[in-house]
């Protein structure tokens, strides 16, 4: 089994590069973004609670994230070649119950991708996508707020996995095919 984290700022490119992962090396998705989404476009509970924390551009809280991926990782099968997690881990405590659960059932993370790209370029990303995308936090206070977030939260990780040994680090401008190119020779040498 092949696990890789796609990991890097809001706008980085990780729902972007995930598409072409899945095409190249056939894992299985799991995007907490989308999953959070299609709870609020469900009405549940959880999706209700996750909204006002998104559209403020905070994280949602570890309990809630932490729940839900169990149980979405194993609804994807058994027969699988490995995970692609986008937008997982977001904090050490979750990086941390994601190594327990791979580690119950028996595998791990391989290589954890990370999209470097310059602030300027990802407010200039998310306004670009909110003119189409409806969602509420594409916009520039919102995205100001989710990259304040990322900073304090989400950004000491790098060092987490780099002290793994698993952080491969990935020039995240210029072309999407370039910036593919060098994902996937990241991820043959894991
Ligand atoms: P996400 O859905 O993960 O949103 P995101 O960080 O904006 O990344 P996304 O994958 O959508 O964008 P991408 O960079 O591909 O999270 C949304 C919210 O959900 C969070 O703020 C948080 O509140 C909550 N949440 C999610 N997971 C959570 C967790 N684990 N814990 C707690 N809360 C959680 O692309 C951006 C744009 O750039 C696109 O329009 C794309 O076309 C463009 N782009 C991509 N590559 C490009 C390139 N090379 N050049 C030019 N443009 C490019």
């Amino acid at each position: 089994m092949k696990n890789v984290v796609i990991f890097g700022a809001p706008g980085s490119g990780k729902g972007t590069q995930s598409e072409l992962i899945i095409k190249e090396f056939g894992l299985a998705h799991i995007s907490t973004g989308d999953v959070l989404r299609a709870e609020i476009a469900n009405g549940t509970e959880l999706g209700k609670t996750a909204k006002g924390y998104m559209d403020n551009g905070q994280l949602v809280p570890d309990s809630l994230i932490i729940d839900i991926l169990a149980s979405v990782l194993d609804s994807k099968g058994k027969n699988i070649p490995g995970v692609i997690f986008d937008g997982f881990p977001r904090t050490i405590a979750q990086a941390e119950a994601l190594n327990a659960m791979l580690k119950e059932r028996g595998t791990q993370i391989n290589v954890v991708v990370g999209l470097e790209v310059e602030e300027d370029e990802l407010i200039k990303r998310i306004v670009e996508r909110g003119k189409t995308s409806g969602r509420s936090d594409d916009n520039a206070e919102t995205a100001k707020k989710r990259l304040s977030t990322y900073f304090n939260q989400t950004l000491p990780l790098k060092d987490f996995y780099v002290k793994e040994g698993k952080y491969a680090s990935i020039k995240g401008m210029g072309s999407i095919e370039s910036i593919f190119a060098d994902i996937k020779k990241a991820i043959e040498n894991a």
